[in-house]
């Protein structure tokens, strides 16, 4: 298990390429995900931006996971960059298609994919503000873009194997992180019961190594 945060002298030490992140991000485990599935070789560097003494903005103005370093040093961010700087590095098994329709329609997944969890975030956020200053209709905003982002899936989703058809590409992979970031701060969400189709392919996309290993943790 690697170090609770960045160690910026071993940051420096080697110039093997690194991702910055946070073992429950889902954006962060899609980055892991891609990497393996494509046997990209990386230091994990955890580090929680949440955290006052977190390195992160460091590497990304923005203050946010996950932030991959190339070996000269050199950053990348965020995460829909990361992965397809990644795919296009790599030959070993496309995750994004060359030709622009295919290509753009995984893109659309992901953007819809993200912009679930990008809302579920928000909500656990909020959360965590002191009751007194949590607004129950921001809160309310999230989560109506949740259950829409949600329902949108399964009817893009339908009755195909995968999201995008009969092939596993990057659009299975945003969409395996954010149910299981939902699964992980939101069990009370019962996306399965709602939506089967995406109950039944998560369960697929689990018994890959790369998702199994990636699980989140707090
Ligand atoms: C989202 C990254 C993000 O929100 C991406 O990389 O795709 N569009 C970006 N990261 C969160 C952690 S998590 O919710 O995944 C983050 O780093 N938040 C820290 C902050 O200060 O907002």
């Amino acid at each position: 298990m690697p170090p609770a945060h960045t160690d910026t002298q071993r940051l420096s030490m080697n110039n093997k390429m690194k991702l910055i992140a946070s073992l429950s991000s889902p954006f962060a485990r899609k980055v892991r995900i891609v990497a393996a599935e494509k046997h990209i070789e990386y230091q994990l560097v955890v580090d929680v931006p949440w955290a006052d003494d977190s390195h992160v903005p460091e590497f990304n103005p923005l203050g946010k996971v996950p932030v991959w370093v190339l070996e000269d040093g050199k950053t990348l961010f965020d995460s829909r960059v990361i992965v397809e700087y990644l795919d296009s590095v790599s030959p070993v098994g496309h995750l994004l298609p060359k030709e622009p329709r295919p290509r753009i329609a995984v893109k659309r997944w992901e953007a819809l994919t993200d912009g679930v969890a990008d809302a579920a975030a928000l909500v656990f956020v909020e959360r965590k503000r002191p009751e007194t200053q949590q607004s129950p209709e921001w809160i309310a905003r999230q989560l109506g873009k949740v259950a829409a982002g949600l329902k949108a899936m399964s009817e893009d989703l339908g009755q195909q194997t995968f999201c995008t058809g009969e092939t596993f590409n990057l659009a299975d992979i945003a969409l395996g992180c954010t149910l299981g970031y939902l699964d992980f701060r939101f069990p009370e969400i019962d996306w399965r019961r709602a939506h089967p189709n995406l109950s039944e392919l998560y369960d697929r996309l689990m018994q890959r190594p790369a998702f199994k290993e990636t699980v989140p943790v707090a």
